[in-house]
């Protein structure tokens, strides 16, 4: 092997493996996302079509990559998790999250004449920034989604108040913004239903919960297992056979990969659906 003199140069490689044994979460976001929509003038607050998008291209992501058990999408930004127990690229940050975000990226590119089929895409196009984070425990991992679940709430309700009050109350951004200084979520949901005869309960689902993408299996009975206690006790890699990992792989293949958007606070969601902690896969559900 001809060793040259340049090669040296690969010391400079430095090692950026993501701690052993946790959950990895990429976030990915839009860059720029405020003048973007702005420039194929995306409906305010919130347009179905770009979301339907972001949810599309976050579905093909699952879909490419089988290591990514559970997505959660609001706005321009999507959260990928990998479960503890992946190896994919050896855990390394850089491989990982450049993976996911070109993956995303060239899926949001191929798929927005399907959504938007009247607006050619110009440069600058769009582009996503993303990063990892390591989550120790299983409540770490489920607070983080919950975070970013309250956040969706949080933000679109002040959206849909301050949106409403300038297209249906005829104030300037100026006006809204006084009107919503310091007021509560009951003072938001009391402005939407008295001023303008608007139940907030009543808003799209895919507005106020953000969109989950996951893989769909036959759905069991809360409090039949014991998944989230025994997931948290894995300590050390875990050996599969290769007809297992076969097995697995086929499963994973066939599964439906659904985008919904319901509650992932709760228990409930997580109890229903043991297949996303444990990684491995469910029962296929019978066909209709
Ligand atoms: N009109 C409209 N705008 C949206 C929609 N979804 C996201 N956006 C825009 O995207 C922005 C996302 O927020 P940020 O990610 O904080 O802003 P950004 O401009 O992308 O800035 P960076 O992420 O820091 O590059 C929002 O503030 C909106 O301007 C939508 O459905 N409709
Ligand atoms: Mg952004």
């Amino acid at each position: 092997m001809a060793n040259s003199k340049f090669e040296y140069v690969k010391q400079f490689e430095q090692p950026d493996q993501l701690l052993p044994n946790t959950w990895i979460v990429v976030r990915i976001d839009g860059r720029g996302f405020t003048k973007f929509s702005a420039k194929y003038s995306w409906e305010k607050p919130n347009d179905k079509r770009a979301l339907d998008l972001m949810n599309a291209a976050a579905r093909a992501v699952v879909t490419d990559l089988p290591d990514i058990t559970i997505a959660y999408g609001v706005s321009d930004e999507f959260s990928f998790v990998l479960h503890k127990t992946c190896t994919l690229f050896e855990r390394r940050a850089s491989k990982l999250v450049s993976t996911i975000v070109s993956t995303f990226t060239g899926h949001y590119i191929y798929l927005w004449s399907t959504y938007f089929p009247d607006m050619l895409l110009s440069p600058p196009l769009p582009s996503f920034d993303g990063r990892a984070v390591c989550y120790p425990s299983l409540q770490n991992l489920r607070d983080y989604m919950s975070w970013r679940q309250v956040d969706c709430h949080v933000n679109n309700l002040y959206n849909t108040t301050f949106w409403t009050l300038i297209q249906l109350g005829g104030m300037d951004t100026t006006e809204a913004e006084k009107t919503l200084n310091g007021t509560f979520s009951a003072d938001k949901n009391e402005i939407l239903f008295s001023k303008f005869s608007i139940n907030y309960n009543n808003e799209p689902e895919i507005f106020k919960k953000g969109s989950v993408v996951f893989r769909d299996y036959e759905l069991v009975e809360p409090g039949t297992h014991n998944v989230a206690v025994e997931v948290d006790n894995i300590a050390e890699p875990v050996q599969q056979s290769k007809s297992q990992l076969e097995n697995d792989k086929k499963k994973r293949a066939k599964a439906r990969i659904v985008v919904e958007h319901l509650d992932i606070i709760k228990d409930d969601f997580w109890d229903r659906r043991p297949w996303l902690l444990s990684n491995k896969p469910g029962k296929t559900p019978k066909q209709p």
